[in-house]
């Protein structure tokens, strides 16, 4: 969703393949000629391949400068731009172990110890940008970027596991994106279905993290 929010907010023309979560169709030779993993997301451009969703951003950012959504070399916000956009993944790790333990195991193979740890370890991740988000509307003082793009991201999964009211200034900055044009568009036809799936809600900590 990131490189597909991205695209819209960009106003790029382009054309949209969807993959089926399905290891026939991922795992396919045809599909590993263009990620060597199977995975999504991928972009092609004429005959330029390119995978890592942040590797994606940072590529668009280059090739449409005019969005003003990147920070370019020598822009005294870049290094900022690039910790936000790298950061995002670290928040994506642990919700996506949260969605392989809840979505994809049952026990005996589900880990109580994972959970909690992965659970834990997300709401430090998220506390980091509640701290950063105190002061300002935007993680770059210059305004919305592609950084934001990326964390939202992160931060739309993550609200899957944690209640992101505990957060005040993520959730205003959660609100906000989701207002945004290129944010719905760019949201699964099926957002609205209820994700049985998902357990929501990690405790908070007791203690440490
Ligand atoms: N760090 C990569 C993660 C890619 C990734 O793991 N994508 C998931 C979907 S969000 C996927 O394709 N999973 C299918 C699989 O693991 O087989 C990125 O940001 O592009």
């Amino acid at each position: 969703m990131r490189a597909l929010w991205l695209l819209h907010e960009i106003g790029a023309t382009f054309e949209l393949i969807e993959m089926p979560f399905d290891l026939s169709v991922l795992r396919a030779a045809g599909y590993l000629a263009v990620h060597p993993l199977g995975r999504v997301p991928c972009l092609v451009d004429d005959d330029f391949k390119l995978f890592e969703s942040g590797a994606i951003t940072e590529y668009l950012c280059e090739r449409f400068p005019q969005s003003g959504l990147g920070r370019a070399q020598g822009d005294p916000e870049r290094y900022e731009w690039l910790q936000w956009i790298h950061y995002s993944e670290t928040i994506a790790v642990h919700a996506a172990a949260l969605v392989q333990q809840y979505h994809f195991l049952a026990a005996p193979e589900r880990s109580a110890a994972v959970l909690r740890l992965e659970g834990r370890r997300l709401r430090k991740a998220i506390e980091v940008l509640n701290a950063r988000l105190q002061d300002r509307a935007c993680l770059l003082r210059r305004g919305f970027s592609a950084a934001d793009v990326s964390v939202g991201y992160s931060v739309h999964l993550a609200h899957r596991f944690i209640a992101i009211e505990e957060f005040p200034a993520v959730a205003s900055y959660y609100a906000k994106l989701q207002a945004r044009r290129a944010f719905r568009a760019a949201l699964p036809k099926d957002w609205e279905r209820p994700l049985t799936w998902l357990q929501p809600f990690v405790p908070p900590a007791s203690a440490g993290g």
